[in-house]
């Protein structure tokens, strides 16, 4: 192998050199040809049948230069990531092991909700029908008709001049019953090193295949603008043209325009969550938008939970937490994505399907997430934060950790001072790393049979009326409380400030299906095992002044141990109108650094819930209709009715 591929730090960047030479110079075959292809790379005997089937429909379409078959080796990432040396996509990271920082186009740097589909016969199977003249907001359907349209208009010819490169991946712990395979066919260097850090990647994957010839198609590429113009040589994207399509019926997945994050790394949204939802029903289990962590109290007894919170409130925060109880220790299963399934003893048991964290950068610190802090500075992709001529990265809130006399370089590449007026990381800046290598990953985070979920927690951000914690009184109210969850959120584009939103189940980005249906396979989950305790948390709450009532982070184990006293069925709570919260001396509020009101915590002020279950019933009426379960509206006027006795 060449030099280069071993001591890829010392690779001096190249000058601009087209895609096409660069594909004509990293040639390291062992075959020749796949539909008349050259192959530059791996071993097309390794592919079954119906993957090579599935190489060579995309070859046909796509019309790559060379095909690169991907073994997830060590000698494979490093000649990815030359090429993206070369290329301007990467710059390294010289203070850390093995990081790079990837700056993508600037209009190119989020998940594109719009242009996000799912493809049905009808569209009462993707989307619950609004009521006359009501915006549908539950995600968007597009015909089997334009499905084919959207892939012929944009695919033919998008990889010429480029290498295809066929990513194996396993969503899960390769072999476990709980995981599914996945076959990324994609022309982006990026997702391939991205891919790799967050699935199970390589010829371990086609080694399986063999033994289950089942898989999901996913196929992106990252686009040819129609005017042929590559603004951005090192981040080609089609941004105008961008079209996300889901066909649950084929298990298709098609992504075109974006080379971001969940726009093109398959595995995560459309593949665990939209995909993954439509096969959780079929098969009879759940795929849910949650972290996992696992709590041991001072006498050793562990409990596993899981928690949905929508963006932007804490989950990878909550799934790496730092307890300030003593003698109380969390380890992480995951910050993101559950697959739960009841195992022949009727008991829930959830595995993450991820192997990797996709994590938010700004906000990140020593002060708010340490361990994540000692996670990422080795082996990781950053993308879009800033970097320091020192040679590291820089996003806001990391202020403290800065050493003096070093000079910023922003997302953009522009040099940048606190003075500069903006921001020095995007606000979607990211981190790219291996789970592997959390100091608290869980002895179980691999387990083939995943581990036991005692309780399932719904979130979000609330700064008025919502108590820090409750306990739903069922199943069916606490799967009420999930399709009710509501969230503050910043209206940025529309500069309306703050409004709360809804997001059920924290999946509204991400449902696969009609969210009434999911609703009702949510309800039916009671019939197969023992169901979890459901629980609401606030971390957010605010006083009369706009002060945090709660100080969260580490403290946020004191509500940890609640559930795990509930769990075990110790009677340490009262009945409320909305459920069951904390007696006063039942929640651990002992040597908190803040003095903390109980009353301000857990208040319930009558006119917001009249006003709160009414909004609800406003959002189920207009947006979901009869597609909701009656169970569900039977819940609400239950809620109402003890409301209205406060
Ligand atoms: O912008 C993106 O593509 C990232 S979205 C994301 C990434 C990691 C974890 N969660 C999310 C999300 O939107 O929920
Ligand atoms: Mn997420």
């Amino acid at each position: 192998m060449p030099e280069i591929v071993e001591k890829i730090n010392d690779v001096p960047l190249a000058s601009p050199i087209t895609r096409k030479s660069r594909a004509q110079q990293t040639n390291y075959g062992l075959y020749s040809h796949i539909c008349g292809t050259n192959i530059s790379y791996g071993n097309v005997s390794c592919l079954t049948s119906s993957v090579k089937a599935f190489v060579e429909e995309s070859i046909a379409l796509c019309q790559p230069d060379q095909v690169h078959i991907c073994d997830g080796s060590d000698v494979e990432n490093k000649m990815i990531l030359r090429i993206m040396l070369e290329e301007g996509t990467i710059i390294p990271l010289p203070k850390y092991e093995n990081c790079w920082l990837a700056r993508t186009n600037p209009a190119d740097v989020a998940r594109v909700e719009s242009r996000t589909f799912i493809c049905t016969e009808n569209i009462d199977e993707t989307i619950p029908t609004p009521k006359e003249g009501v915006r549908g907001t539950l995600g968007n359907w597009i015909s089997p008709d334009d499905f084919q349209q959207s892939i012929h208009g944009r695919f033919p010819g998008c990889m010429k001049g480029r290498t295809m490169y066929v990513v194996p991946f396993s969503m899960g712990p390769l072999g476990s019953p709980l995981s599914k395979i996945g076959i990324e066919i994609t022309d982006s260097p990026y997702v391939v090193a991205s891919m790799r850090i967050m699935a199970r990647m390589g010829t371990p994957v086609l080694d399986q295949l063999r033994k289950q010839d089942e898989f999901i198609r996913a196929l992106h590429s990252v686009g040819t603008p129609l005017n042929g113009i590559l603004e951005y040589f090192s981040w080609p994207c089609d941004p105008e043209r961008t079209i996300i399509l889901h066909n649950p019926s084929e298990n298709l997945i098609v992504s075109y325009g974006s080379g971001y994050g969940g726009n093109s790394l398959l595995g995560k949204k459309c593949f665990a969550l939209r995909i993954g939802s439509t096969i959780a029903k079929r098969e009879g289990w759940l795929a849910e938008h949650m972290l996992i962590l696992g709590i041991t109290n001072p006498d050793g007894e562990k409990k596993y939970i899981t928690a949905a919170f929508p963006s932007a409130c804490g989950k990878t925060n909550l799934a790496m937490l730092n307890p300030s109880l003593p003698g109380y220790k969390v380890e992480c299963v995951g910050d993101d994505i559950a697959w739960m399934k009841f195992d022949t003893e009727g008991v829930l048991r959830a595995i993450n399907p991820e192997n990797g964290f996709f994590g938010v950068a700004p906000g990140t610190s020593l002060e708010t997430n340490p361990i994540a802090m000692a996670t990422i500075f080795k082996n990781t992709i950053f993308t879009n934060v800033a970097y320091t001529s020192d040679g590291g990265v820089y996003w806001e809130g990391m202020e403290s950790s800065l050493a003096s006399g070093v000079q910023i370089t922003d997302w953009l590449g522009k040099p940048w001072t606190k003075e500069s007026g903006r921001l020095a990381a995007h606000p979607n800046s990211r981190f790219c790393t291996p789970a592997g290598q959390c100091p608290i990953i869980d002895l179980h985070w691999e387990d083939p049979q995943g581990v036991p979920i005692s309780a399932i927690l719904f979130g979000g951000r609330r700064p008025v009326g919502v108590p820090l914690i409750y306990e739903a009184r069922s199943w069916s109210h606490g799967v009420f409380i999930g399709a009710a969850m509501r969230s503050e959120s910043t209206a940025a584009a529309e500069h309306k400030g703050k409004a709360i939103m809804n997001d059920p189940f924290a999946m509204r980005p991400f449902f696969g299906y009609n969210f009434g249906h999911y609703v009702k396979h949510w309800l039916s989950m009671a019939n197969r095992g023992k169901v979890p305790k459901i629980f609401h948390v606030n971390w957010f709450r605010k006083d009369s002044n706009g002060k945090f009532v709660w100080p969260g982070y580490g403290d946020n184990s004191r509500v940890l141990e609640w559930i795990l006293r509930r769990c075990n069925e110790e009677h340490c709570y009262i009945d409320v109108a909305i459920g069951k919260i904390p007696a006063k001396s039942a929640l651990n509020l002992n040597n908190m650094k803040e003095v903390t009101d109980y009353e301000e915590l857990f208040s319930l002020p009558k006119e917001f819930w009249l006003q709160e279950t009414a909004e609800i019933r406003a959002y189920f009426e207009s947006q979901v209709g009869s597609d909701l379960p009656q169970e569900i509206y039977n819940e609400l006027s239950q809620l109402r009715e003890r409301v209205a006795q406060i």
